[in-house]
């Protein structure tokens, strides 16, 4: 029997999207360069050399993209605005056409009865400001704090949902120490400075945004994964609990109040020879300003083994497990429904959004332009009742957002992985609506969906 999943009312339906992965005109109108955009024109960092230059040329085409999220009757709209876009310096003078297109934008959304949630930074840094050092440089954090200041100030009047930074693990692991986002350092130390001050510049940035937007709700959205041990080996344990410390509590702990977590602060203290000397006092006071909600990324589950430890054992073999086409993202739903619980319980945010959620299917237009994408919907599927279970268990969730609203430029794995619920032909720039999103339509339309058991 199949029962009806209903949401609570005011419950929020959305898209996301960012500005490098969509928006393409990478120096128009006055744009600044970005680090994705020096990094993305160095050969070797994505798969297929390609770049954002042109991407799905949002930036010209933003009326036709705001018509069709309509067509989906989507109620909200999560996009990251391109910092060097409104201050090509990274600081001093704005360009004013660069607000005037996000102004332009917002505009559009709110005709079409669409709430704007708006990133100030998914990964797009000013590369002048990359210049004189950059994430680990603590003067990025009062650069940041400036640019929210100008955005918030010509939009806070009709934006009013803000998240100052999009998944600090990404802005500063992934990127400082893993080498495999702009800049594409490999340097641990770095990368944890990198990541104070991410979140630093989330604590200055805060009351800055409330001054300017008046009324309005700000976060941050954090990226989860669910770090499960390969086997019960002492090693694969201490090495999941690492794991799911330098990801996932490092930056939650210090947004809730907790400062940094002490078992990860000994993991990472042999980088540190002079001590942790980049924290200042008042920095944990900044950073767990208290925020109106927390936005959550989630995707997939990783396994954990030690493959360091010689004598780890015993091994535990996984049968094949359900997987998307992003290489190693397993299906896990029930990942969500746990992330959700234990936000909840050990954090309480006042409010959660899933901030992201989807999947990479390639599936393309048949002979008569359907795209029978049904591997999606049913990723999806799973995951809004993970999500609808978590609400049932008492989880403060108020919105979900799939990722993505389009098919666009995945980073390092260019445009070889397709996230939309729209296709996007990379010849013609054309949009068509995948069968995932006709059927979000309805899930939309009915605030929830009868899963297809
Ligand atoms: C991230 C980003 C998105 C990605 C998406 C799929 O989580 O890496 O927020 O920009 O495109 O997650 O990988």
């Amino acid at each position: 029997m199949s029962t009806n999943l209903t949401f609570p009312a005011g419950f929020i339906w959305g898209a996301a999207t960012s500005s490098y992965q969509i928006e393409g005109a990478w120096k128009d109108d006055g744009k600044g360069e970005s680090i994705w955009d020096r990094f993305t024109h160095t050969p070797g960092h994505v798969i297929d050399n390609s770049t954002g230059d042109v991407a799905c040329d949002h930036y010209h085409r933003w009326p036709e993209d705001v018509k069709l999220m309509k067509s989906i009757g989507l109620q909200a709209y999560r996009f990251s605005i391109s910092w060097p876009r409104i201050l090509p310096a990274g600081r001093g003078a704005i360009n004013q056409a660069g607000l005037d297109f996000y102004s332009r934008l917002v505009d559009g959304l709110l005709a079409a009865g669409i709430t704007p949630f708006v990133t100030l930074y998914h990964w797009d840094l000013p590369q002048a400001l990359q210049d004189l050092g950059g994430w680990p440089s603590r003067g990025t954090a009062e650069a940041f704090t400036e640019y929210a200041d100008v955005v918030s100030r010509h939009l806070g009047d009709r934006v009013k949902h803000w998240i100052t930074h999009n998944e600090p693990w990404c802005v500063s692991i992934l990127s400082h120490q893993l080498g495999e986002h702009a800049p594409g350092w490999r340097d641990t130390a770095a990368a944890v400075r990198a990541a104070h001050h991410v979140l630093l510049s989330h604590g200055w940035a805060v009351p800055v945004i409330r001054a300017n937007s008046a009324g309005s709700e700000v976060g941050i959205t954090l990226n989860f994964e669910a770090k499960l041990a390969a086997s019960g080996s002492t090693a694969d344990i201490r090495k999941t609990r690492i794991e799911d410390g330098t990801f996932n509590r490092w930056f939650a702990d210090a947004l809730y109040g907790r400062h940094y977590p002490a078992d990860i602060v000994d993991y990472y203290s042999p980088h540190f020879p002079h001590g942790f000397d980049f924290i200042q006092p008042g920095d944990f006071e900044a950073i767990s300003v208290p925020t109106d909600f927390l936005g959550v990324n989630y995707y997939t589950r990783v396994i954990v083994r030690d493959t360091d430890a010689i004598d780890n054992d015993p091994q535990t073999l996984f049968p094949d497990l359900p997987q998307t086409e992003m290489p190693n993202w397993e299906i896990f739903p029930e990942g969500l429904y746990n992330l959700l619980n234990r936000l909840h319980f050990e954090y309480r945010p006042p409010r959660i959004y899933i901030t992201e959620n989807g999947a990479s299917f390639s599936d393309g237009p048949d002979e008569s332009g359907r795209i029978a994408d049904a591997r999606r919907r049913a990723y999806l599927e799973s995951h809004f009742t993970a999500a609808h279970d978590a609400i049932r268990n008492g989880v403060p969730l108020a919105g979900f957002f799939v990722w993505s609203l389009m098919d666009n430029f995945e980073w390092a794995k260019g445009y070889d992985q397709r996230f939309g619920i729209i296709w996007v032909d990379y010849n013609t720039r054309q949009r068509l609506l995948k069968d995932s999103a006709i059927w979000y339509r309805d899930v939309i339309a009915g605030n929830g969906f009868s899963p297809r058991l």
